[in-house]
C-alpha cells in the first residue's frame, strides 16, 4: 500500500516542476502576449454611409501592445479615432495606433476613441452580428464579434468618456 501511494506521488511531483518552468519560461518571453477583446458594438448607422465602433481590450500580459488595424467584410474602411474638444465643437482625428498598456485596457466609447467603419458594405440593422479583426503589434490578428445596436443604446451598453471607467486612465 505505502510503496504504490509514494511510486504514484513522485512522477506526480515531477509533473508540476516540469510545467511550472514552462509557465515561468512563456512569462520571461516576449511572445507571451494575453489580450482580450470584448463588447464589441455598432452603432446603427444614421446615413447608411458610416457607423461608430466601439469596444474594450485587455491587456492581462506583461508588455505594452498597440492596436495598428481593423478590417471587416461590413466596410471598406475602418479608421481609428480620437475624439477632441476644440472650442467647444467635437472634432475626430485619425491616428495610427493605440497602446494598450501591460496589465491594463482601453476603452473606446462614445466621445472618446472609437473606430469609424467607413464605406460600409451591407446595410447595418439592431442585432446584426459580423467578425472584426483586430491587429495588434505583438498579439497579430486577434477576430471578434461585433453586435449592431440603436444609438440610444448606446451609453447604456459601452458608457462614454464623460463616465468612463477610471481604470481606462483617461
Ligand atoms: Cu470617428
Amino acid at each position: 500500500m505505502t510503496d504504490s501511494t509514494l511510486s504514484f506521488r513522485v512522477p506526480a511531483i515531477l509533473a508540476l516542476v516540469a510545467v511550472t518552468a514552462l509557465a515561468c519560461n512563456s512569462r520571461e518571453s516576449p511572445e507571451n502576449i494575453d489580450l482580450e477583446v470584448s463588447q464589441v458594438f455598432v452603432t446603427e448607422p444614421v446615413t447608411g454611409e458610416r457607423a461608430a465602433m466601439y469596444f474594450a481590450v485587455t491587456n492581462n500580459g506583461e508588455a505594452d501592445d498597440e492596436l495598428l488595424a481593423i478590417s471587416t467584410a461590413a466596410a471598406r474602411v475602418a479608421e481609428i479615432h480620437r475624439t477632441e474638444q476644440e472650442g467647444g465643437r467635437m472634432r475626430m482625428v485619425p491616428i495610427d495606433a493605440l497602446t494598450v498598456p501591460a496589465g491594463g485596457s482601453i476603452d473606446l466609447v462614445p466621445g472618446g476613441y472609437h473606430v469609424m467603419l467607413l464605406e460600409l458594405t451591407r446595410q447595418l440593422l439592431p442585432d446584426d452580428r459580423f467578425d472584426v479583426t483586430l491587429r495588434f503589434r505583438h498579439a497579430g490578428e486577434v477576430v471578434a464579434r461585433a453586435r449592431v445596436i440603436r444609438y440610444e443604446d448606446v451609453e447604456k451598453l459601452v458608457g462614454s468618456a464623460a463616465t468612463g471607467d477610471a481604470h481606462s486612465g483617461r
